[in-house]
């Protein structure tokens, strides 16, 4: 009897498949995955992988983005219903008045959103990218969907635009608190302090480092300390465990777990493989418009 492992190994060779997990999934996932990254390295690597198949083990706006980058693949997410509740807080409706109230601005979207809000804006962001995609626009006022505490923390990076932010925000990131970060200095004197930007911006002022899940990953790397708190979602751990054995991690609180992103499990991931399920169809009209702000991200910032 073949192991869970094995027969999504032999699954992924026979049908040429690929299979890209992010950071915040389960070590299992991450353990059977081909490729572990942030969305934006997901994304670029789907781009140029010769694959038929492509499994996504991350939220749908993962799997939505890669299939409209990859409209000629067969784009699978494991779990349909694995949605992201920041990229619901942005509403067509919303973002149409939006464009009414600032018809100067420039749109700039977050990966984290949906196709059609993708498809009303003008280019579109990482928090890996998000600074340097917002200093590179040539217009001086930016609404930022739909993540307020990063369109805050751009702000505090990049003074020379008005940034307009949109009340959307992480359910997971936003319940981080002031007094969590005190608490695990108090703990871990020595630790360094590291946030993601979706994080209130009381919490990424109490930060050494902030920066998205790639670029917490090459700071520490970089670091010549020993000990960090960690302030995102708990499943880079795992990476930062593998990479950085000698050195030690402190999940800021236990409440950092992303239950959308960690709903997908060896046997569905298994299933997916061999059912082909679920496949991401995407509107030809919707991801032709919601392809051109994505583009343009990966084409004027490869950051
Ligand atoms: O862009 C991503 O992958 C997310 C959601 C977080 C990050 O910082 O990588």
């Amino acid at each position: 009897m073949l192991k869970p492992e094995q027969k999504i190994a032999e699954l992924k060779q026979a049908k040429k498949a690929v299979v890209l997990a992010h950071f915040y999934q389960s070590k299992e996932i991450q353990a059977n995955a081909d490729f572990v990254g942030d969305s934006l390295e997901m994304a670029k690597k789907a781009r140029d992988l010769e694959a038929d198949v492509l499994v996504i083990c991350g939220v749908s706006f993962m799997a939505e983005t890669v299939k409209m980058l990859c409209p000629n693949k067969k784009v699978l997410l494991p779990r349909p219903e694995a949605g992201c509740f920041l990229a619901d807080c942005a509403t067509l409706e919303k973002v149409i008045l939006l464009k009414e109230k600032y018809p100067q601005a420039a749109f700039v979207c977050y990966v984290n959103s949906s196709a059609e809000v993708k498809a009303l804006s003008d280019i579109c962001c990482t928090s890996a990218n998000a600074v340097s995609i917002v200093k590179g626009l040539k217009e001086k006022q930016v609404v930022m969907l739909p993540d307020g505490n990063l369109a805050l923390w751009v702000q505090s990076q990049v003074l020379q635009k008005e940034i307009i932010g949109f009340n959307g925000y992480c359910d997971c990131h936003n319940n981080i608190t002031k007094e969590d970060v005190l608490k695990a200095k108090d703990k871990h004197s020595v630790a360094v302090v590291v946030a993601h930007p979706e994080v209130r911006q009381e919490v990424a002022q109490m930060a050494d480092f902030v920066g998205s899940t790639a670029k917490i990953v090459n700071f520490i790397g970089e670091s010549s300390a020993k000990e960090f708190i960690i302030v995102t979602e708990e499943g880079i751990l795992n990476q930062l465990q593998l990479k950085y054995p000698g050195k030690s991690f402190y999940l800021v609180s236990p409440s950092l777990v992303c239950t959308s992103m960690k709903m997908i499990t060896l046997n569905d991931l298994y299933i997916a493989l061999l059912k082909e399920q679920y496949e991401v169809e995407i509107n030809a009209d919707l991801s032709r418009k919601a392809q051109i702000p994505l583009k343009r991200m990966l084409e004027d910032h490869l950051v």
